[in-house]
């Protein structure tokens, strides 16, 4: 499977980023609280290197909570200022702007003293595609500003949001970089919907979701959909049939997804199954854990 995706607008989008850096004050880097480690790119660490920075661990509703607490203190260790969060309700994004403003305190401070009095915050909002960049900014805004939809890709150019007189927030388009450092960043990326579908093989990608699933929470496939041993065991003993075609045929089976001649329809089970994880219907679930 080809696990690349770096159209123009993001090579577009870096430009932008680069030549607003001098700008900002803070970058705010929202990373996805199931895959933080693989959400967060290696970019933005290179943009951001002499900028303060509050990292965001976001839609933690959709997360292993025990798994996000492993990560915030793996941050914190490292002298990082983390957050979990979810954006979409809003929770505790009240506390980010405070976050925000104690960071940058000691520049504000500065600037105070040599007569610079009143220059709101800027912070630059930025991450992989589809994390909730622009649904935090309106979270945050109290309005819709910018616009926000479910698959990668919807912000295109810049836009400055004013949060009141002290502080700005500049939403980015969701950016990836052109080469992923190993195979499991990009798969990871590809799970979660930071990518493009159009370029994706989804029964492929969702056969590489069933093993992770079977490595950290075995058993939950069964349990949602409701298929035994007995039923997956009947489709192994079919010509060709591997693990994950009768797991998959299985849940073809249980939801009645039958293709004509009877056969189970293993690629609607899988975009079934991708879908229920992407959108928490699987439970909260974590696909990765910090080195210890
Ligand atoms: N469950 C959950 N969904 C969220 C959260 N934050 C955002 N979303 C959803 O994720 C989708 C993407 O949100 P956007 O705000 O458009 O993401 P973005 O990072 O701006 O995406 P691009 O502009 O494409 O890079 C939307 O369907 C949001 O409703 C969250 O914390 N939890
Ligand atoms: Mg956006």
């Amino acid at each position: 499977m080809n696990l690349q995706w770096y159209p123009g607008h993001m090579t577009k989008a870096i430009r932008m980023m680069q030549e607003n850096i001098k700008l900002i004050d803070i970058i705010i880097e929202l990373t996805d609280a199931r895959i933080p480690a693989s959400g967060r790119n290696p970019d933005i660490d290179e943009l951001g290197k002499n900028k303060y920075r509050l990292i965001i661990l976001n839609k933690a509703d959709l997360a292993d909570p025990s798994v996000t607490n492993m990560w915030k203190s793996f941050y914190e260790k490292e002298g990082s200022l983390v957050i979990e969060l979810n954006s979409r309700t809003g929770g505790e994004a009240g506390k980010v702007k405070d976050l925000v403003q104690n960071a940058c305190a000691e520049k504000t401070e500065r600037d105070k003293k040599r007569g610079i009095v009143g220059r709101p915050i800027r912070a630059m909002v930025a991450g992989i595609p589809n994390v909730g960049k622009s649904t935090l900014i309106n979270k945050l805004a109290g309005r819709a500003s910018a616009k926000t939809g479910n698959k990668p890709g919807v912000t295109k150019g810049k836009q400055w949001i004013s949060l009141g007189k002290n502080m700005q927030l500049l939403d980015t388009p969701g950016i990836l970089w052109p080469k992923f450092e190993d195979e499991t960043t990009g798969l990871h990326l590809a799970l979660i919907g930071s990518m493009n579908d159009d370029n994706l093989d989804i029964t492929e990608l969702c056969g590489e979701l069933i093993k992770l699933l079977d490595e950290y929470y075995p058993g939950i496939i069964k349990e949602k959909y409701n298929i035994d041993d007995e039923l997956i065991d009947k489709y192994r003993g079919l010509e060709g049939a591997t693990y994950l075609s009768s797991v998959l045929s299985a849940v073809a089976d249980t939801r009645k997804l039958i293709k004509q001649g009877a056969e189970p329809d293993m690629d609607r089970a899988a975009a079934l199954i991708l879908d229920d994880f992407r959108n928490g219907r699987m439970g909260r679930i974590s696909l990765e854990r910090p080195k210890s």
